[in-house]
């Protein structure tokens, strides 16, 4: 495997991409989710590669939602399992109530055996959907497949990195949809109910730090109103804002930049001008 260097600008980024490539030879990962994780990383450029302001306040309404909850239930596919497995671990650890089911579009056995395994590793007490008996009407997809005990009851359902077919399906159940996904444009994003445009691991922990700073507060049942066309309207802006401003700061550059490789010839970074600093999404 190619040795990657901490000095690399793009370090984090080449990190992630050779997990989710070894998790793709290791069949826990299609080859149609590395396709998948490069849209992800192109819209995540536009972002700047950090949370932008309405994520961050749609991340406190999915950690409010998500306690407010009787039933909420994470779905996990195979890039989940291999970005995230610790983050999802955090997250039920934080919330005992969350329910953690497999859910896979490219379904077979040993997928999901693979994907349960990896989650248990990272800490996943229990897994549902690996004997998914139950189906979701009117999809003739294998994501349709639904464990009877996890998404069949769920009210509340977190579905990050999704094909729009089956949060449609749930939302016409009348289950609340939030979606963590880096297109503001899919369909996953514009029938959510409350859409998350951020990256999955940087949401996955800050929903967490979320759900430990409520402290008991969220009354069950009582679910905050989101405006879903709001938080994506202001997920495009944030995007064309840095697309017009040509910032060319990343959070992974930023940091590898201050300590250019030696004898890299690689020039210095300008530091940007007021007019990208002031158009910069926040932190
Ligand atoms: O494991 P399986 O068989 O269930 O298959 C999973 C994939 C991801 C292949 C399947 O769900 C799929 O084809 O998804 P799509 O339709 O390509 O949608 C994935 C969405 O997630 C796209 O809109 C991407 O922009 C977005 N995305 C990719 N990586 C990330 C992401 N969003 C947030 N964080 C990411 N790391």
């Amino acid at each position: 495997m190619t040795r990657l260097s901490p000095r690399h600008p793009r370090y984090h980024s080449l990190v992630v991409r050779a997990r989710l490539a070894a998790a793709a030879r290791s069949g826990l990962v299609v080859p149609e989710g590395l396709i998948a994780h490069g849209r992800g990383e192109a819209f995540d450029y536009f972002l700047g590669e950090r949370s932008s302001r309405s994520a961050l306040r749609a991340e406190r309404a999915a950690a409010h939602w998500l306690l407010a909850a009787r039933w909420p239930v994470l779905s996990i596919n195979g890039n989940v399992a291999a970005l995230a497995a610790g983050e999802v671990a955090g997250l039920q650890r934080a919330l005992p109530n969350l329910r953690v089911e497999v859910n896979l579009f490219h379904r077979t056995p040993s997928r999901v055996r693979a994907v349960a395994l990896a989650l248990r590793s990272a800490g996943v007490p229990r897994v549902l959907g690996v004997n998914a008996r139950g189906r979701l009407p009117r999809l003739p997809s294998d994501r349709a497949r639904i464990d009877l005990r996890g998404i069949a009851r769920a009210d509340v359902c977190l579905v990050p990195l999704e094909d729009g077919d089956r949060a449609e399906a749930l939302h016409r159940r009348g289950q609340r949809v939030i979606a963590i996904d880096l297109n503001p444009l899919s369909r996953t994003a514009v029938v959510a109910d409350l859409p998350i445009v951020d990256e999955l691991r940087r949401a996955l922990v800050q929903i967490t730090r979320e759900v430990r700073r409520d402290g008991g507060r969220t009354r069950p049942g009582w679910f905050d109103p989101v405006d879903a066309p709001r938080l994506l309207r202001e997920a495009r802006r944030a995007m064309a804002d840095r697309l017009r401003s040509g910032t060319r700061e990343l959070a992974s550059g930023a940091r590898a930049s201050r300590r250019p490789a030696r004898g890299s010839g690689r020039p210095r970074r300008r530091t940007p001008g007021p007019r990208s600093r002031r158009r910069r999404s926040p932190r």
